[in-house]
């Protein structure tokens, strides 16, 4: 199968990418570098280094494998015109679509910001759409949404649609979404546009509402140093558990925000690759918006600090202090949550649950680089309320 991958340098991005091609399909990549800016504006980055995209490609195509990726810098956002000749040249039988501003904080710190992202997130996924309507409209496309786009209702919450009676007659409607912040706003936006665009063209696409990613490492980065993910631990980029082991590693508290009661939906970063596998490898129907739910495993921020707690005693041999902190977000700390997730172990998902082995893993890892991890970077400095 042929797979344009969109935001091929990020952090899943860019493991996708080698995951598919080295199980035989024939893969692109497409990004603007603009991750790489926006370390640059907050003053942060990954905690090791990461080769320039360039250089992982030519690494993965000349020395690491027989594979190739083939590459384009382009922004989806902002030059469809390009986007346009990409799909023309590559003709893709797939896309997916992890091209877009990915953190809650940075579309937080203030008003350019909170438009950047919607703007870049909708207007991308917007482009998306052209390029496939202009190009060949049954090309499948593997959007990655999130789990935050549901907030925390107080009834289940089902994988994107919800049955409802209401004054005797029945429908089938989009699942309503209360997120909790501007950039989770941005992709439900953008399924909105997704639904429409399947109902009106008839589209075929996949919404992975995926839930927090934790991990370093996949089969391919651990071929070649040269093949590395970016992994964040700062306020903006970093996600809790790769912030909670780092914060243990460098021996400072585990911040948990606020009662750390809130729950959350996770998945170990190899089982992104699958779940967008299984997604590509069973395409969504001529006119379909089908939507699941892409995690394996729903945990407290708290449990979270403990599990991260237990194997750095087990790996380091100390014990780091778990500290509440004032939260800085606008979320509900006590709430009832349960997301159902049948759909991709349906289709062959088998998960990586968060066993105390792969957290140690992820300990034993992240304590090679313990001289250089900036405990500054740690504070969370963007508050909701201001
Ligand atoms: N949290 C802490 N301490 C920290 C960092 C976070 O307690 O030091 C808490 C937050 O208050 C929140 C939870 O951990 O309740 C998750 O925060 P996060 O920063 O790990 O994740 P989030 O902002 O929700 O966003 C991340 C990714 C985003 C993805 C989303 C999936 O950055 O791209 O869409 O996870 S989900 O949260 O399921 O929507």
């Amino acid at each position: 199968m042929k797979i344009l991958i969109l935001g091929g340098d990020g952090y899943l991005g860019w493991p996708t990418a080698m995951y598919l091609s080295a199980r035989g399909h024939s893969v692109a990549v497409v990004d603007n570098l603009a991750k790489r800016k926006w370390e640059a504006e907050v003053g942060c980055g990954p905690l090791w280094p990461v080769p320039p995209l360039h250089d992982r490609v030519r690494s993965w195509n000349g020395t690491a494998t027989d594979h190739e990726i083939r590459m384009w810098i382009c922004d989806v956002a902002e030059n469809r015109s390009l986007l346009y000749k990409v799909m023309d040249e590559f003709e893709p039988d797939t896309i997916v679509h992890y091209a877009e501003q990915p953190s809650a904080p940075y579309s937080q710190m203030d008003a350019r910001n909170c438009i950047y992202t919607q703007r870049n997130n909708v207007l991308g996924t917007l482009n998306v759409l052209m390029a496939v309507l202009h190009q060949d409209s049954s090309v499948h496309i593997v959007k990655l949404g999130t789990m935050g786009e549901y907030g925390t209702p107080n009834i289940d919450i089902e994988e994107g649609w919800l049955d409802v009676t209401h004054e005797g007659r029945t429908d089938r409607v989009l699942y309503p979404k209360r997120p909790g912040s501007w950039y989770h706003l941005s992709k439900v936006h953008d399924s909105h546009n997704l639904e429409y665009a399947c109902r009106t063209w008839g589209l075929r696409v996949t919404d992975l509402n995926q839930g927090i990613v934790y991990g370093t490492d996949t089969d391919e980065t651990w071929l070649s140093s040269e093949l590395s993910t970016s992994f964040h631990y700062d306020a903006i980029f970093g996600t809790v558990i790769n912030r909670f082991v780092t914060q243990a590693v460098a021996g400072e508290p585990l911040t948990v925000y606020g009662s750390g009661t809130q729950i959350r939906g996770f998945l170990d970063i190899r089982d992104t690759l699958r779940c967008v596998e299984l997604a590509c490898e069973n395409p969504a129907e001529e006119g379909e918006f089908r939507v699941m739910n892409q995690f394996t495993e729903q945990f407290s921020i708290k449990e979270i600090a403990v599990a991260v707690q237990c194997a750095t005693a087990d790996q380091l041999g100390r014990t780091p202090e778990i500290r509440c902190i004032p939260n800085p977000r606008v979320e509900q700390e006590d709430h009832y949550y349960n997301a159902k997730h049948t759909a991709l172990k349906e289709l062959g998902l088998a998960p990586h649950l968060m066993h105390s082995e792969t957290l140690r893993g992820m300990v034993e890892r992240v304590n090679k680089f313990k001289k250089v991890i900036n405990p500054e970077a740690f504070k969370p400095t963007v508050k909701w309320r201001q």
